[in-house]
């Protein structure tokens, strides 16, 4: 028997379409102590949306062993005094638990800690991103485009939200000429 899926990403306007797509708002009042410059955090309207995640609900419950996830992720363009627009970032609350990120529009950088140890993956429209188990990962926008990136995760992963300086000692500014550069967070 022949079927069609009942999802499909649509490539031109980098959306999921079709049953069972759940939608996540975080927007700036979500982000409080994510950002450097807290009185230019404080001027943002807290109700602006930064970021949005979509995903097909499956029907699987997370914790549930062997399965998967897979969702979009669309980062707003822009910055919090020179601070890029960023996701939250996390743990899995599963430690040991891998992920994929595939670039699908715009431009930014991933950023992944592991034991104090921080690399940034330059993200761009077709490129694949493996995160390993025990890494924290977030995304950051550098573009001027929304940045819209899909990933891929276990059921059983779960999300751990430790606090951010925890998770990351570094940060990504825009310099004098338009250009991310890293500083370590003081
Ligand atoms: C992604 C992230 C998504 C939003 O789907 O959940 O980019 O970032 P935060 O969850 O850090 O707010 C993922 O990594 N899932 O595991
Ligand atoms: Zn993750």
């Amino acid at each position: 028997m022949f079927k069609q899926s009942n999802v499909k990403y649509n490539g031109k306007t980098f959306n999921l379409e079709g049953s069972g797509i759940q939608k996540k708002e975080t927007r700036a009042k979500d982000l409080a102590g994510y950002f450097s410059d807290l009185s230019a955090y404080q001027m943002l309207d807290p109700e602006t949306v930064m970021y949005q995640v979509e995903y097909q609900d499956n029907g699987l419950a997370e914790g549930t062993p062997g399965g998967l996830y897979f969702g979009i992720t669309h980062l707003y363009p822009g910055v919090i005094g020179e601070e890029y627009y960023l996701t939250k970032g996390h743990f899995h609350a599963k430690r040991d638990t891998g992920e994929y990120y595939f670039g699908l529009h715009g431009q930014g950088l991933l950023m992944m800690t592991e034991n104090g140890e921080t690399v940034l993956e330059e993200v761009v429209p077709g490129s694949v991103h493996y995160i390993p188990g025990n890494t924290a990962h977030r995304l950051i926008n550098t573009g001027a485009e929304m940045l819209s990136v899909s990933a891929c995760w276990q059921t059983e992963s779960g999300h751990d939200y430790a606090p951010p300086e925890e998770m990351f000692p570094q940060r990504v500014f825009r310099d004098k000429a338009g250009k991310p550069i890293i500083e370590n967070n003081s």
